[in-house]
């Protein structure tokens, strides 16, 4: 107990010294460098080229939104920034017009005319009728363009927007801190592949949950039993949520490395794994028992995430790591 009350006291006391450094050194994620004062908005340039909607989502899941300019020198400070690094020659914004041809609007709800509408001459000429998505050119012209198309784009964070977590160190309100074990989970409620599972944990810079005690596994029954699931409609695996392990050259081993067996926990369920080939990615029965699954099945998931404490975790947030 002393030493439970003691990790919260230096969590406390980290945050508070990071907290107090947050006033002038504003911080959202260590992948969103970019922060530009006249935004006030921290910035993470996506290279990987994307649809207009996973792009949407990818956002999404780091907690923030697909970029599009409020207005002229927003959109002139991101390309200076964007022109620092890349060669793009455009970008998707945060701008489609979902409900109706030529009613542009953003990913917040906003007209386009209430934000920036520079348009590129002749534009937005909706070609062939199917050009729904918006692209900002180098030369800060929109164009609308088909969303099937993959461009690179950059998600934004508006400093007001950010509700730090301060017992879990991070800017997502949705994850809880677990005083048994000194670090924090997620309980997701949208139905997801196991693989899916392990990106959606990812984007929230946490890891899809491993059990490495049976105090872990008691809590993650606990979670299942009153995270709000019941009402979740689709088609979905009922009964079990995906967790951190996986099979690999006929071995059971975590999304880190360690095999199952070495974890400290290793209660399979009754008569499991059963799936051979067919069920290879790990999960747990709302009882706590272990359970090879099928890996494109759908289900309920959980984040883990460990907290950095004091030197690690500025260094995570100013980037330190790996120099040298
Ligand atoms: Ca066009
Ligand atoms: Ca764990
Ligand atoms: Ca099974």
């Amino acid at each position: 107990m002393f030493t439970t009350k003691c990790s919260v006291l230096l969590i406390l006391l980290a945050n508070h010294i990071l907290s107090s450094g947050q006033q002038e050194d504003k911080f959202f994620r260590v992948d969103y460098p970019k922060y530009i004062p006249e935004t006030d908005s921290f910035y993470k340039v996506h290279t990987v080229h994307q649809t207009w909607e996973k792009a949407k989502e990818t956002c999404e899941a780091e907690g923030a939104v697909l970029y599009y300019p409020d207005d002229e020198e927003e959109a002139l400070a991101v390309w200076n920034y964007i022109n620092a690094t890349q060669t793009f020659y455009w970008i998707y914004i945060g701008v489609s017009s979902p409900y109706a041809p030529h009613v542009f609007i953003t990913v917040e709800g906003h007209p386009i005319s209430s934000v920036y509408d520079n348009w590129g001459v002749g534009e937005p000429n909706d070609q062939s009728g199917v050009e729904r998505c918006v692209v900002i050119r180098r030369d800060g012209t929109l164009n609308d363009d088909k969303c099937d198309v993959k461009n690179p784009f950059l998600c934004k964070k508006r400093a007001s927007t950010i509700n730090w977590n301060i017992l879990c160190d991070m800017p997502d309100q949705k994850y809880e801190y677990y005083d048994g074990l000194g670090r924090c989970y997620k309980f997701h409620t949208t139905p997801k592949t196991w693989l899916e599972a392990v990106q959606v944990c990812n984007a929230e810079q946490s890891y899809l949950a491993i059990i490495d005690s049976q105090l872990e596994a008691d809590h993650f029954v606990n979670l299942t039993r009153i995270a709000k699931k019941d009402d979740v409609e689709g088609s979905y695996l009922r009964g079990a949520v995906h967790l951190g392990f996986t099979r690999t050259n006929s071995q059971w081993r975590s999304i880190k490395g360690r095999p199952v067996k070495a974890l400290g926990y290793c209660k399979w369920g009754h008569n499991q794994p059963d799936g051979g080939d067919n069920e290879t990615c790990g999960s747990m029965f709302y009882n706590g028992k272990l359970n090879d699954i099928n890996c494109e099945q759908k289900c309920f998931f959980i984040c883990e995430r460990e907290i950095p404490i004091l030197g690690s975790a500025i260094e995570m947030r100013y980037g330190e790591t790996n120099k040298g």
